[in-house]
């Protein structure tokens, strides 16, 4: 058998459930998933390597038009992933209104790329409904396959998963067979914070929150974090901390439990807050924490 490997990118409109796919097909959690919209903000791969194929997925923030600096930055990593793709898969789900696709999904389709439209989210709809969105969704892209899943559910991802290695140009490997992503520990360490951020705030908080790791400390029994959540205004730092650090608390222990499960150790946390001014349109501030 011919050894296939190839990029696979997973794009589509905020909160449809890109990085619950990606988490699923690489079988870690990688990609932080919340039930919020824009909670992905960077690039980041997950590497599947099996029998005869290695299937680089990569997991991209959602499709929106920009408004501050910050999110022109994470389009920019959306189009990266337009260029270098093998295959795309295009998410939606059973949610969305198949109208919020306009635009962004005729630059898709008319791209060389091969490409699956993946509907997400199946559990929640039943089978009429879906017979009609599978029919709508082949007649907006005609030629690409539909392929109805849940990511959740696991309903369907099987299935994906060979639909996906047949379209997958043959060649080596590009990575090692156990790498996983192309991030170190520390990038999920903060991604893991700001995914309980996105948690326990309301409105704008978990949009104007960044983190970033002020030490590492890798001892034999233990790692020994501390990190810095910035907010972009002066009033967001008392509503991080709470009454009496009590929010900050319920983040901080609640992070430390999926980091000592990610990183397979004991893990101690710190955690401060700082008030970096408006840091989403400050090309500075977006260089320091990895965006420009
Ligand atoms: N019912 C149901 N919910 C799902 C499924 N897949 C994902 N979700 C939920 O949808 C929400 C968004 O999931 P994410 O994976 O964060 O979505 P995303 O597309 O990566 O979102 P952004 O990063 O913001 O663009 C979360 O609450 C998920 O639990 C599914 O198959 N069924
Ligand atoms: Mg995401």
């Amino acid at each position: 058998m011919e050894h296939r490997s190839g990029f696979v990118n997973i794009l589509g409109n905020p909160n449809v459930g890109k990085s619950t796919l990606m988490n699923i097909l690489v079988g870690e959690r990688l990609s932080v998933t919340t039930p919020k919209a824009q909670t992905t903000r960077h690039r980041i791969m997950g590497i599947l390597t099996g029998e005869g194929y290695q299937i680089v997925y990569s997991d991209t923030p959602g499709i929106l038009n920009p408004k501050y600096k910050l999110q022109s930055a994470m389009m920019k990593s959306v189009e990266s992933a337009l260029d270098d793709a093998d295959l795309i898969l295009y998410v939606t789900d059973v949610v969305e209104t198949t109208a919020k696709n306009g635009e962004h999904l005729q630059r898709i389709l008319a791209s060389p790329v091969p490409k699956i439209i993946v509907i997400n989210k199946i559990d929640l709809s039943n089978q009429g409904d879906l017979e009609r969105l599978v029919g709508i969704w082949s007649q907006m892209a005609p030629g690409v396959p539909v392929l109805p899943v849940s990511a959740i559910k696991k309903f369907n991802t099987d299935l994906l998963l060979r639909e996906i290695i047949t379209r997958l140009p043959v060649g080596p490997p590009y990575f090692p067979e156990d790498q996983l992503t192309d991030r170190f520990d520390r990038f999920f360490v903060t991604e893991i914070i700001r995914g309980k951020i996105f948690e326990t705030y309301q409105k704008e908080i978990p949009y104007s929150v960044e983190v970033e790791i002020e030490s590492y400390r890798e001892e034999s029994a233990i790692n020994r974090i501390a990190a810095v959540i910035y907010v972009a205004r002066d009033s967001q730092k008392g509503i991080i901390i709470g009454h009496k650090g009590s929010m900050l608390k319920r983040v901080g222990t609640a992070a430390r439990k999926d980091m000592e499960e990610f990183l397979g150790k004991k893990v101690f946390l710190e955690l401060y807050v700082r008030v970096a001014h408006e840091w989403r349109d400050n090309p500075r501030m977006l260089k320091k924490f990895g965006y420009l």
